[in-house]
């Protein structure tokens, strides 16, 4: 009998395993939740790049290159902004536009960002549920030494070069799951945490009210996205940083420690498995980096494989 897994998914990393996860996954076996920290209106719009991200990645559209946006995309609303003057850090290509002016239009109709994203998985054929995170709006801040950034000016407008001091995710408080996530874990044998950027990608998804109880006696399992020090893309290495951690497989495993049951981490990091067993979570080693679709799939597989392993042990005890 197949598992039934939520996974928890930010951007780029994320969105890679979780391609792997459907094409092993049946819709009704899979529960995807994805990080809407990154989320702010620009130009009038209201985006969500992480949800766009997996949901082009499941497409099939997305950009392999960027990592964000688009394939097939042209460039003449930008170019037109450019001559007006106006703001084009955030690069916003023409079919990727359409989308974003949609998701505004049907939420200015009082449509919550849930069902928004669900006829946006209709619209591109996606069989399995993408949930945002929350439907209420909790933004991602970046406190750095130049002062407090929303996330996509530190990320994007600054290219994540201000030194970071801390985050804070404003209207966490008063945010509410999105319909049917904690339900979700509820009916899950187990939960996966996607290789995203653990401080503002997953952080706030457990920040969320309810999520780190929902979370307790559940098989929880890690990737990390840190591998031989390094992010594999983005700031998440630099975070650690700047929190006085040094970035490390055993620096995630330990940022999750109180809810994780195992984590994969790669070969290259294979000397610190003893280290991260000692903190009491189970680990794995593999190859964790995802180059080709292949690789999404072999990893999903094994990821798939450790929770099984894991879930097992959990019922001899
Ligand atoms: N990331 C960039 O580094 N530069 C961009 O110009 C940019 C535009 C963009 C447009 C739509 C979208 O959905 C994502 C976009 N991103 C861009 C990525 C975005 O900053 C994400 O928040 C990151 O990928 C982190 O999750």
């Amino acid at each position: 009998m197949a598992l039934k897994i939520t996974a928890l998914a930010g951007g780029t990393g994320g969105a890679k395993l979780v391609d792997g996860l459907t094409t092993l996954l049946e819709p009704d076996k899979l529960t995807l939740v994805v990080n809407t920290g990154d989320d702010f209106e620009h130009l009038g719009l209201a985006i969500s790049p992480d949800l766009d991200t997996v949901t082009y990645t499941l497409a099939g559209l997305a950009n392999p290159q960027s990592g964000w946006g688009r394939t097939d995309e042209t460039w003449n609303f930008l170019q037109t902004l450019k001559e007006f003057g106006s703001p084009v850090w955030f690069r916003l290509g023409d079919r990727d536009l359409a989308l974003h002016v949609e998701r505004t239009r049907r939420m200015k109709a009082g449509l919550p960002l849930s069902d928004v994203t669900r006829a946006f998985c209709r619209i591109f054929g996606i069989d399995h549920v993408i949930l945002p995170m929350t439907d209420d709006p909790v933004r991602t801040i970046v406190e750095t030494d130049d002062g407090d950034l929303p996330f996509q000016e530190y990320f994007v407008k600054h290219s994540h070069e201000p030194q970071v001091r801390g985050f804070r995710f404003e209207g966490i408080e008063n945010a509410k799951p999105a319909p049917g996530f904690l339900q979700a874990i509820e009916d899950s044998e187990a939960v996966i945490l996607c290789p995203s950027n653990p401080w503002v990608s997953i952080d706030p998804i457990l920040a969320l009210s309810g999520v780190r109880e929902a979370l307790e006696g559940k098989v929880t399992v890690g990737v990390s996205p840190i591998i031989g020090g390094q992010a594999v893309r983005g700031p998440a290495a630099k975070m650690f940083q700047a929190m006085g951690i040094t970035p490390s497989a055993c620096a995630v495993a330990e940022h999750y420690q109180q809810i994780l049951s195992g984590i994969l981490i790669d070969e290259v990091d294979a000397e610190l498995a003893p280290e991260i067993e000692a903190l009491g979570i189970r680990t794995k080693v593999t190859q964790t980096m995802m180059k080709t679709q292949p690789d999404r799939k072999r990893l999903a597989e094994e990821v798939l494989a450790f929770t099984a392993e894991l879930i097992e042990a959990e019922s001899r005890r």
